[in-house]
């Protein structure tokens, strides 16, 4: 009997504590939510866009869980590229070309950007739209916003988001993505949608979501929006000279071609490299003892996409096996 009671009261006071930290965390959140609208309000965000994303939502503890979990290792350049540019996605990218020929045609003509660079980023990003993350955005960019850790850039993102919702893009329950807020199959964040989406099919909305002309055209327009020079190639992988100085490598380092040639830099199968007019940069993920590549402007608008050398160079190689579709 004793015991029971015992028990009892252990129980009260766990439930005592549970609830009142769950109330501090749902009345710290509330009140945030409350300037998050005040905000949007402020930014001319309509009141039904307000009220359709942001009326009863509420933080998600996996977003704050995965926002807070750090990578287990870290891969190498080679490990990353042999999971990224593989064979199953070589094919399926391939077979993505023949299938959509047409619009990624209409695209390139637009854009100048080949098509395989704008399926080599759909297939990264996204595996060909099967991934794109089964995410609430706003919610989540809320719970980001809220929390904390980067409240300035998530709060920014979220009143993206709600700018796409109030032009009528797609709804505040369709808007979906990954935890970190980057949506469709393109993964764009909500700045990124409003700077570079376009509505290629001409139907009021830019989709990037389920219109693959609209998924299309969204990615060759960042590239384009960057800088991308029509005609040009991404880079080569290159041969370095024994005793090639680590200083002279990073995107950042910026030589014309002949420079790098007179160093003595060479095709990995041992030839000269062509003699263009180009700005080139040495990147080596590995160190200068790991694969090593010459990289030109088209590069460095990759990595305006995403700032990682692994992610620029695979998107190049896996550009380059589907040239040929
Ligand atoms: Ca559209």
């Amino acid at each position: 009997m004793i015991k029971h009671c015992f028990n009892k009261v252990i129980l009260l006071i766990a439930f005592t504590i549970l609830s009142t930290s769950a109330l501090a965390q749902t009345t710290g959140f509330n009140s945030w939510l409350e300037s998050a609208k005040n905000k949007a309000r402020a930014q001319g965000i309509s009141e039904k866009t307000i009220n359709a994303a942001l009326n009863d939502i509420q933080p998600i503890q996996k977003v704050i869980d995965l926002d807070k979990k750090q990578p287990e290792w870290k891969k190498t350049f080679v490990q990353y590229r042999e999971m990224i540019v593989n064979q199953n996605r070589i094919n399926k990218g391939r077979r993505l070309i023949r299938e959509n020929l047409s619009a990624l045609n209409a695209v390139e003509a637009k854009y100048g950007v080949p098509k395989q660079f704008i399926v080599a980023l759909w297939g990264i990003e996204t595996n060909f739209g099967s991934n794109t993350g089964g995410f609430k955005v706003v919610p989540a960019l809320a719970t980001l916003a809220w929390e904390g850790r980067r409240a300035e850039f998530f709060t920014k993102e979220l009143m993206n988001a709600l700018k796409i919702i109030d032009a009528g893009h797609i709804s505040a329950a369709n808007m979906k993505g990954s935890w970190a807020g980057a949506m469709g199959q393109n993964q764009f964040m909500p700045s990124s949608f409003n700077a570079y989406a376009v509505d290629h099919n001409g139907d009021g909305k830019r989709d990037i979501w389920k219109t693959k002309v609209d998924i299309f055209a969204s990615s060759a327009n960042y590239l384009k929006k960057n800088g991308w020079k029509t005609g040009e190639r991404w880079g080569r992988r290159v041969k370095l000279p024994s005793g090639f100085s680590k200083s002279l490598v990073g995107a950042k380092i910026k030589k014309p071609l002949s420079y790098w040639a007179n160093l003595g830099i060479r095709k990995i199968d041992g030839q000269v490299l062509p003699q263009e007019n180009m700005i080139a940069s040495i990147v080596a993920p590995d160190g200068v003892a790991g694969e090593a590549y010459i990289v030109y402007n088209n590069y460095q608008t990759i990595m305006a996409w995403n700032r990682s050398t692994y992610f620029a160079t695979s998107v190049g190689l896996l550009a380059d096996q589907l040239a040929t579709y």
